[in-house]
């Protein structure tokens, strides 16, 4: 695996591989890999004939007062893992490769930033549409691979790479969980022990809402009233942020669910005392 910090460099990698007709597979991600981000790699080797792997920890997706300075960073033990999983490329730029002085051109997906997540992270996914497009320009490649996990952040990809006529292919994939439910994510490392083993009440409360659907209840907001309150009466949750239905192609609100209707998006975020949590599930109909 070649390790690349230079934008002119992976360029000029990218434009070689190109000359040689490979199909070129990209992995944005923002490093403290784990099973969600090696099945992402897995994913695009089996599809593509080159991987290109970024791990940039990207400073504008983060407001004032997250969590930019304590998250977890592992670049070497991450090599070793990517490599393993037969990555041909990591690009890993600095912040100043990527915003240098002066840098002032934003991507905003309007409507999409500021619902769910995007209204108690303003600013958040103008960092993320942003920087997802800087690395696509870079990289150029044929497929770039999402999790489903960020449900919001591949939505607002998808609209920005169709918005832009951008020439990639959006692949979308499924959410990798612990034993227990609980999604893999880098910011599990933040939660106590006795967090941990709560934290996965987010998963069960999407899954209730799933079972009770599919049981015939049409009513979504009898439900989300329900679970929100399920939710916040566990002691180890701090705050619910959000617990929505929406579309799963335009995120648009559901209160209710309609004859024709084949999936619903089920949305939360939550703190699990200071470390903020988002799960989602797709019900289908
Ligand atoms: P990061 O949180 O590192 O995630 C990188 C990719 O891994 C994203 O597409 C994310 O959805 C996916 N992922 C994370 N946990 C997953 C899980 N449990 N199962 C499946 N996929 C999972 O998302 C970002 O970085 C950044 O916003 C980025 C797109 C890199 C832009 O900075």
């Amino acid at each position: 695996m070649k390790e690349i910090k230079k934008i002119i460099e992976c360029k000029s990698v990218v434009e070689k591989l190109r000359k040689k007709g490979y199909k070129i597979g990209f992995v944005p991600t923002m490093g403290s890999l784990h099973d969600g981000h090696l099945n992402l790699i897995r994913m695009a080797g089996r599809e593509c004939d080159c991987v290109i792997m970024s791990i940039f920890l990207n400073p504008t997706q983060f407001g004032p007062g997250e969590d930019l300075g304590k998250y977890p960073r592992n670049f070497r033990k991450d090599c070793i893992k990517a490599k393993n999983e037969g990555v041909d490329y990591m690009f890993h730029p600095g912040v100043e490769e990527m915003y240098p002085p002066g840098h002032r051109t934003w991507v905003e997906v309007g409507g999409l930033s500021s619902i769910m997540c995007g209204r108690f992270r303003p600013g958040h996914f103008k960092g993320v549409a942003t920087v997802v497009l800087k690395l696509l320009d870079i990289i150029n490649p044929d497929n770039a691979y999402f999790g489903e996990k960020d449900y919001q952040q591949m939505v607002i990809v998808r609209r920005m790479v169709k918005d832009l006529n951008l020439g990639v292919k959006i692949i979308s994939c499924p959410t990798v969980r612990e034993e227990d439910g609980l999604a893999m994510s880098s910011r599990n490392k933040y939660l106590s022990k006795e967090e941990r083993k709560e934290a996965v009440i987010l998963y069960r409360c999407l899954n209730m809402a799933d079972s009770m659907i599919v049981e015939g209840e049409k009513n979504l907001k009898k439900i989300k009233d329900k679970l929100k309150g399920e939710l916040k009466d566990n002691k180890f949750v701090k705050k619910v942020d959000y617990f929505d239905f929406r579309d799963p192609l335009t995120l648009e609100k559901k209160n209710r669910v309609r004859s024709g209707d084949k999936e619903v998006l089920a949305a939360a975020a939550a703190w699990i005392g200071n470390t903020r949590l988002i799960d989602n599930v797709i019900i289908k109909l």
